[in-house]
């Protein structure tokens, strides 16, 4: 509920309300209709992907219980989903076998920055994560976004390295 959120917004915005027109919502099956997939495109390779291959892996997820949490923004004039973010909560055995949640996928779509709404799917994922319990939240983002994610209290992680092996 509203309590669960920072009042540090402009112009009367808040998750529960993101903006005239605007909803933050769980991603839904007909989201696909919704330009869901395209919107993941600004960020990186999505691919080819069909109705029944989009909806076989949204239903793998939600068969994963508590741990996808994908909130979506829609543009209710357009039906268009305008934004997104993902968390994902993994269990652990360590701190007293507590969780971890991962902030994935942030996308909010070009004609749509500047109107806190990076801000509004942040706060409502790291709300989310709390109420999961988690030890902790973390991100991995290019040089370019860490003064974006430093805004809403993200930090560079003291003697941590992101490490890969890309395929
Ligand atoms: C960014 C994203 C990550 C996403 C990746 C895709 C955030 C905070 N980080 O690192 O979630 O999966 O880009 O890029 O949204 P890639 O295709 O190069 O892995």
């Amino acid at each position: 509920d509203s309590s669960d959120f920072r009042g540090d917004y402009k112009n009367g915005i808040s998750p529960l309300k993101p903006g005239p027109d605007l909803c933050a919502r769980p991603l839904s099956s007909g989201d696909y209709d919704k330009g869901y997939l395209d919107l993941l495109t600004e960020l990186t390779i999505v691919g080819d992907i069909s109705r029944d291959t989009f909806l076989n892996q949204f239903y793998k997820m939600k068969a994963c219980g508590d741990n996808y949490y994908i909130i979506v923004i829609e543009d209710l004039s357009k039906n268009k989903i305008i934004g997104t973010a993902t968390l994902v909560i993994e269990k652990k055995f360590i701190h007293h076998v507590s969780s971890r949640a991962r902030v994935e996928d942030v996308v909010v779509s070009n004609e749509y920055r500047g109107l806190q709404l990076g801000k509004v799917l942040l706060d409502i994922l790291v709300c989310l994560s709390k109420k999961m319990g988690s030890y902790k939240v973390s991100l991995e983002c290019k040089d370019h976004n860490v003064k974006f994610y430093e805004q809403f209290g993200f930090e560079k992680a003291p003697e941590q390295n992101f490490m890969h092996i890309r395929y």
